[in-house]
């Protein structure tokens, strides 16, 4: 999974790629043009329970990819222009939006207003895409004069339901689209398409199990399906930094019972409507992330596209049923596993082995 980082010019974007990336980044690529990418495992104790029970060779947890985009000094459109372009390829985005309060570090619109901030972004966003979406149709509504052609016709029309949203100030992820209209909408790299996490970026000081400054931003936004979490930037960026025991004691010290990429992963899979599978062996044990509710042969197709080409049927044993059996031999013998076929929706926790042929 691909997380873009976005938000207004000294929101605290860096400062927040820091805090969840700092942990167990097996090195920061620095990608030129495209900003500063790190890779974070999943952390998910039924992968090290598993690791415990195969003794494999090699251990791969899931992973997310962050990218904090360099836009430093920019301002205006060419700002926008460049967060749009580096943030296509993203799955999702998270909106780092200043709620912290520093008389160190001025406002660069002299003071602090979560709201006018994250809809200030928004409707830049808004309107980049209804550049996109309009030019895209008015090229379209040419060809389609000379000639016809279903296809097009069919883009077209889609196009012209994203430019009714985009006028009326409702992002392109709020119409109600089916798996091939979003798939030919891909293409477009339209932000406003994008499942857009809100990162309150807050001060130390803020930290309260109630979370006021979370609901107050909801209510002000009035808008039920945005996810909003807390990240305390500054002292979070700083914690990240050390070994991880000190770390949790750290966090439990100042008031938080998870780390902000805990936090962040835990909102970002329920955002997403994400789940994980295992896959174990010998080899490897590992970890897959995929959509939930998704069928076998799909799930089969992250792994490889020759098993989603080729499936035959899915061996499967629920996480849970393995550890109580013991191994996977007496999970067999107490009919735990169960053969699956092509139209098996994949649970979270399964563990799969996919049999194949091509
Ligand atoms: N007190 C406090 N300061 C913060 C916090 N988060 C960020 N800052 C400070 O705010 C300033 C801007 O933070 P950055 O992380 O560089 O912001 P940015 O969005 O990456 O900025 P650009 O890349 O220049 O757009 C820095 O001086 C940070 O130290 C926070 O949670 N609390
Ligand atoms: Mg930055």
């Amino acid at each position: 999974m691909h997380v873009g980082i976005i938000g207004l010019p000294a929101s605290g974007k860096t400062t927040v790629f820091q805090a969840l990336t700092s942990t167990d980044s097996p090195g920061a690529r620095s990608g030129g043009h495209k900003g500063d990418t790190r890779i974070v495992s999943v952390p998910d104790v039924r992968l090290d329970t598993l690791t415990t029970m195969y003794h494999p060779r090699k251990r791969t947890p899931a992973t997310i990819e962050f990218v904090d985009p360099f836009v430093a000094g920019q301002q205006g459109t060419r700002f926008v222009e460049s967060l749009v372009s580096l943030m296509r390829d993203a799955d999702a985005l998270a909106h780092v939006v200043r709620a912290f309060e520093d008389p160190a570090v001025p406002h660069p619109s002299g003071r602090v207003d979560a709201v006018r901030d994250f809809r200030a972004l928004n409707t830049e966003l808004l309107l980049a895409d209804l550049g996109v979406v309009e030019k895209r149709s008015e090229r379209l509504g040419k060809d389609l004069k000379k000639m016809r052609n279903a296809e097009l016709e069919g883009e077209y029309a889609l196009l012209q339901r994203c430019q009714e949203a985009l006028e009326a100030e409702r992002p392109v992820r709020s119409l109600t689209l089916t798996e091939a209209e979003q798939k030919r909408l891909r293409g477009f790299g339209l932000l406003s398409s994008k499942a857009q996490l809100v990162v309150l970026n807050l001060d130390e000081a803020q930290i309260d199990p109630a979370e006021p400054a979370v609901a107050a931003f909801r209510e002000q936004l009035h808008d039920p399906g945005l996810e909003v979490m807390p990240l305390y930037g500054k002292i979070e960026s700083e914690i990240a930094q050390l070994p991880p025991e000190e770390a949790q004691s750290f966090l439990e010290d100042i008031g938080l019972p998870q780390s902000g990429l805990d936090r962040f992963i835990r909102t970002s899979y329920s955002l997403l409507g994400l789940c994980s599978f295992f896959t174990t062996g010998e080899d490897e044990v590992r970890a897959w992330t995929i959509p939930r509710g998704i069928a076998a042969p799909q799930a089969a197709g992250i792994i490889h596209s020759d098993l989603e080409r080729g499936f035959i049927r899915a061996e499967v044993i629920h996480y849970d049923d393995l550890i109580s059996s013991g191994s996977l031999a007496k999970g067999r013998e107490a009919g735990k596993l169960r053969i699956e076929g092509k139209s098996y929706r994949v649970q979270d926790g399964d563990v799969l082995l996919i049999r194949f042929n091509v």
